[in-house]
């Protein structure tokens, strides 16, 4: 054991002196060489260019994608493709302990329906909080299509927070797309079904079913959805699809597609013809307009009854109130997409070689004069194409999404059939250029494109098909996004980047430097509902206690050890343990796992993580860290001693396997005066240059001054030990001392090399 530290501490050391790799003989290997060997061309060098990100360095946009049937969201930089991170929304995942720990499991309880557990989400369209219309970094929002659910991650920390099932649906795609505030979320139905849970037979489906559109309101000091100020609008039973807020011009309004309006409901084992037959007769169906401000004040008025405890607007209130308003769109379209300015709306049918775009001043002028062409068989005025209508484009077969670029009037449409990409002109309604991708795309994503100031720069082309691109791996494909360059007149393919997850049906890219995520917690943390956790524990602060008939754990973590090391509960005892991270230290993070337990804990610097459960077998439980903490991680460990009912313990006491003399103990302290002296020495050369310019410095030579502070304490008990002749505690006492250096060390040789990297100075010394 000692050995092997000793062989850490000097590797460190040897690292820290610059004696690290000498160059290969591939390094040396010229481009050409290089080209030649893989088969490179110009093309791939420019690209490869574009792309690459050197070791270290950091990505301009970061990219949160819907995880699709994952229900999760990927994390990814743009330009280097490289992925960083999987969120845990609506599916249990065991890194960060989402799921698995007290407090997560109760967000993931928000989600449940009927009282039933759904422990996956098929994840569609992320989108980001906004102020003033721009990204502001604060919030993310993502949908579940399958059970109709709206979730709130929090970027500070990148975890979901709440989960909110919406009262009237049974499906949902349409969402989330924010309101330029935040002042709403927008989340509409799919399939058509009775808003309440009973069995309706489908007979009634034209009387009964129905679809919808709800406004869940955001507090943005909470950072969370309030259900009870959300409002419904009831809605025909067509399947209401993609939503897109009103912006600027069109501010206060709401944008939703429909498709199968001909209401057809299926019945193909009855010898009727499929519902896709049935859902693709009419040439046009229906975007419906909805103006939420407006419905806002009507709810603030108290004007809005509550169905099922929510508020409902029915369709013969939103008609009268002047609030809905329908007009003709593309057969079976799928995207709608409000531009940056808010004046026009484009939207595709996927049945349709034309996208079309809709003024939103004719639109406005149609409602203002009441001109409508006719209503629908639910009483809605309808708005004649030929009043709404800008100008229709034909862009390629299947176009499905459309994404605004920096340049005025310049869009990206995804070209399903086609695959392709048609980047047109809107304004002029011409097609500038087409560039084929790999293959079926589906949405595409630009720079910030929901903003109302689009950064074009990068597309990113979502494929629904792989095929050939990756090396093969079963029938199950990954998932292609291709990276393309849009910041000249003609696209450029730049990258194929496999996700190997789920389908990822939506992704928004932000600028990376508007996020400011937290390397820690305060001290205590339930990161899941944002307070100081009630079960929090300060070093030498832990206890074990029973409490209505729980038996609480309140136990600490810090490299190397958890506290209490052995916790003894007795046979069918409820068990609660709670652990906070004592760390400060950036990334030093521990876990948590016990044997016979389904159960992991990622607890991060600050936080408190929980988890309770029924110790119902006497036996012998080894936990341990999870994390590689530290050098002696594999000791971060303990064991849970569940005792049989009415157990005594003997008398005895422990032994342990080797007994320390005074040489021992002598031994160690004459290790721990030498490893002082490599401490003093990088401290030294800390302390000699600028290195308070370095704020991951300051916070590494922070957490060093804590962990020598602790060297201190154990020193203080050895020499304690050692006075009293007790050579067995002293030397054990001696051996922690010198961890603590080992961890001190280790944290002043970081900080050491990072000043040596980062061209730190020399400063006078006084
Ligand atoms: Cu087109 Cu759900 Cu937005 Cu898939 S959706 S593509
Ligand atoms: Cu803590 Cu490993």
């Amino acid at each position: 054991m000692k050995v092997n530290n000793k062989r850490a501490l000097s590797l460190m050391l040897g690292l820290a002196m610059g004696l690290g790799a000498t160059s290969s003989a591939y390094s040396q290997a010229s481009l050409e060489d290089v080209m030649k060997a893989r088969g490179l061309t110009q093309k791939d060098l420019l690209a490869a260019a574009k792309t690459y990100t050197p070791t270290g360095g950091r990505d301009e946009y970061l990219v949160f994608a819907s995880g699709g049937q994952s229900g999760q969201v990927i994390v990814y930089g743009i330009p280097s493709m490289r992925i960083l991170k999987y969120i845990g929304v609506f599916t249990p995942e065991p890194w960060q302990g989402y799921g698995f720990d007290d407090e997560s499991k109760a967000v993931l309880a928000q989600g449940r329906i009927n009282g039933k557990d759904i422990t996956w989400g098929d994840t569609h369209h992320p989108a980001f909080s906004e102020t003033e219309g721009e990204y502001n970094g604060r919030f993310l929002f993502i949908n579940d299509k399958a059970n109709p659910r709206l979730a709130v991650i929090d970027l500070h920390d990148f975890e979901t927070k709440q989960i909110v099932v919406n009262p009237f649906f049974k499906s949902e795609h349409g969402g989330a797309f924010v309101t330029p505030n935040t002042e709403y979320v927008m989340e509409a139905s799919q399939y058509a079904a009775p808003f309440s849970s009973d069995f309706v037979p489908l007979e009634e489906f034209n009387d009964k079913y129905r679809g919808g559109l709800t406004y869940w309101k955001f507090d943005d000091k909470k950072g969370r959805l309030q259900p009870d100020q959300s409002f419904t609008f009831e809605l025909p039973p067509y399947s209401q699809d993609l939503s897109d807020a009103g912006k600027n011009a069109s501010y206060g309004w709401g944008f939703t597609n429909s498709f199968c309006s001909e209401r057809y409901v299926g019945g193909i084992e009855k010898g009727r013809p499929p519902f896709e037959a049935g859902c693709s007769q009419k040439d046009t169906d229906f975007l419906h307009i909805t103006n939420w401000k407006k419905a806002a004040e009507l709810v603030a008025a108290g004007k809005v009854e509550k169905v099922n405890g929510s508020y409902m607007i029915p369709m013969a209130q939103a008609i009268k109130e002047e609030l809905l308003y329908l007009v003709p769109e593309p057969k079976s379209p799928h995207g709608v997409d409000v531009n940056p300015d808010g004046t026009h709306i484009i939207v595709s049918g996927k049945l349709d070689s034309h996208a079309w775009v809709y003024s939103w001043e004719k639109i406005q002028k149609a409602i203002a004069a009441k001109k409508f062409e006719a209503k629908d068989p639910y009483g809605i005025p309808i708005i004649a194409l030929k009043d709404a209508l800008h100008t229709q484009v034909a862009v390629g077969l299947g176009p499905l999404h459309t994404q605004y670029d920096s340049k005025k009037c310049t869009v990206y449409t995804s070209i399903y059939v086609d695959s392709m990409v048609t980047k047109w002109d809107y304004c002029e309604g011409k097609v500038l250029d087409q560039l084929h991708i790999h293959y079926n795309i589906g949405h595409l994503m630009a720079m910030e494109g929901d903003s109302v100031s689009p950064d074009g720069k990068y597309l990113v082309s979502l494929n629904k098909l792989a095929i050939d691109r990756f090396n093969p791996v079963g029938p199950l494909h990954p998932q292609n996004h291709q990276l393309i360059d849009i910041s000249g007149d003609k696209m450029q393919l730049l990258y194929d980047m496999p996700l190997p997850l789920g389908e990822p049906h939506y992704a928004v890219a932000i600028k990376a430097d508007k996020l400011k995520p937290a390397v820690r917690y305060k001290s205590g943390w339930n990161s899941r509902t944002d307070e100081r956790s009630p079960y929090r524990t300060r070093a030498g602060r832990e206890k074990v206690v029973k409490e209505d008939g729980v038996t609480h754990v309140y136990g600490t973590v810090i490299r190397s050890h958890i506290t209490p090391e052995i916790i003894e509960v007795e046979e069918g005892d409820t068990v609660s343990i709670h652990l906070t991270n004592l760390e400060r230290a950036e990334d030093e993070v521990h876990g948590f796992a016990l044997y016979g337990q389904s159960v992991n804990l990622s607890i991060e610097p600050g936080k408190t993580a929980s988890y309770t459960f029924t110790a119902e077998k006497a036996g012998v439980y080894p936990y341990y860290c999870t994390e590689f903490c530290s050098a002696l991680h594999l000791e971060m460990q303990g064991y849970l001693l569940v005792t049989p009912k009415g157990y005594q313990a003997k008398e005895s006491g422990m032994v342990e396997g080797e007994q320390y003399t005074q040489a021992d103990y002598e031994k160690q302290v004459k290790t721990n005066v030498e490893t002082q002296a490599v401490i003093d020495s990088v401290v030294a050369f800390i302390t000699s240059h600028n290195y308070k310019d370095f704020p991951p410095v300051v916070a590494l030579v922070e957490d060093a001054t804590e962990q020598l502070g602790f060297a201190d304490e154990a020193k203080k008990k050895a020499e304690g030990f050692a006075a009293k002749g007790d050579f067995q505690n002293a030397t054990l006492w001696a051996g922690q001392w010198w961890q603590y250096q080992v961890k001190t060390a280790d944290m002043g040789l970081r900080a050491k090399t990072y000043l040596e990297q980062h061209g730190a100075v020399k400063v006078e010394t006084k």
